[in-house]
């Protein structure tokens, strides 16, 4: 089961270069507002904001010269968080932030001989590259740069890590890809529970096979949540609403789930846009679930060994 009482780095990310919606800049302030460190704390743990991150982004610069600024500052953040022995948790900040804080837990597990499993909550796959991205935006191709597909040289500082496993990568909620991404997700192999799965499963037995597979490869598991995971109507402060998303209990079960696992070594809440959001609700839904993944819980009962589990 999970523990209490751990050692939490916040880690700001007011970055939104890689999306074309202005907004998400004010992500990390509007979780900071939402009382993320004060919650936490209250559930027992040692929480540390470590501000906002700044890199030398050049000025006026746009595109991948801004987001290999962001990447290799948050790289170097959370990387030194783990190796501090803290759990960091990133703010966004657009989901190219992610670009960062995975490339900083890559290099940790790769000094500690650790594989890595990214659990990816998202309705998008964020596996575009440059060649198959519709939109030129950056926050739909971390994962495609972080399993190192070609088109993204520079970005991580040399010398670079070993790219991520595409196959220890898990999509989970996945109902919006592009025709590119979704044949390199399923040449790759990587991992997807999509929303038809979530449907007719529900969330407890696909997760549970995902975390039973973390487990028993002793990987550091990587939470990225975005905010277009949930569905609008209960988290509208996002760019790219998709309809059909999880709704506030699958949410709270997930992150139940998760903290009973006892596995997350690492999280990014990503996408919060407030500029778009109703009187702050987005942020708060994000400050409750975050809450949950960390032990919040109704009554000290784990969820039960249920539901048949759907074939691979
Ligand atoms: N797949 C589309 C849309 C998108 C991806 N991630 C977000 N939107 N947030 C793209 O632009 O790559
Ligand atoms: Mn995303
Ligand atoms: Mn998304």
């Amino acid at each position: 089961g999970g523990e209490i009482g751990r050692r939490i780095a916040l880690i700001g990310a007011p970055v939104e270069v890689g999306t074309s919606e202005p907004g998400s800049l004010m992500g990390p302030a509007a979780l900071r507002t939402a009382g993320l460190a004060r919650t936490l704390a209250d559930l027992g743990h040692a929480v540390t904001d470590r501000g906002d991150v700044a890199p030398d982004v050049p000025a006026g610069a746009r595109g991948f010269a801004a987001v290999t600024a962001w990447t290799r500052a948050l790289s170097r953040a959370v990387a030194a968080a783990l190796d501090a022995g803290e759990l960091p948790v990133a703010l966004g900040g657009d989901h190219s932030l992610s670009l960062g804080t995975v490339d900083g837990v890559l290099r940790h597990c790769t000094r500690n001989g650790q594989p890595l499993a990214v659990l990816w909550l998202d309705a998008h796959a964020d596996f575009n590259t440059p060649e198959t991205s519709p939109s030129g935006n950056v926050h739909g191709m971390p994962l495609a740069a972080l399993c190192g597909e070609p088109g993204f040289s520079d970005l991580f500082a040399e010398p670079a890590p070993p790219p991520l496993d595409p196959a220890r990568v898990h999509l989970f909620g996945l109902r919006s890809i592009d025709a590119g991404e979704r044949a390199l997700v399923s040449a790759r192999r990587v991992g997807v529970t999509d929303m038809r799965t979530i449907d007719e499963f529900g969330v407890v037995a696909p997760l549970r096979r995902v975390l039973e597979r973390v487990a028993g490869e002793g990987a550091h598991l990587h939470v990225s949540l975005d905010v277009d995971f949930l569905d609008p109507a209960i988290a509208p402060g996002v760019g790219t609403t998709v309809p059909g998303g999880a709704t506030f209990r699958e949410a709270h079960l997930i992150m139940e789930m998760l903290h009973d696992s006892g596995l997350v070594r690492s999280l990014d809440v990503v996408e919060l846009n407030p500029f778009l959001d109703e009187r702050g609700r987005s942020a708060r839904v994000l400050v409750e679930l975050v809450a949950s993944l960390f032990g919040r819980r109704i009554l000290d009962r784990p969820t039960p060994p249920v539901a048949a589990v759907p074939a691979e």
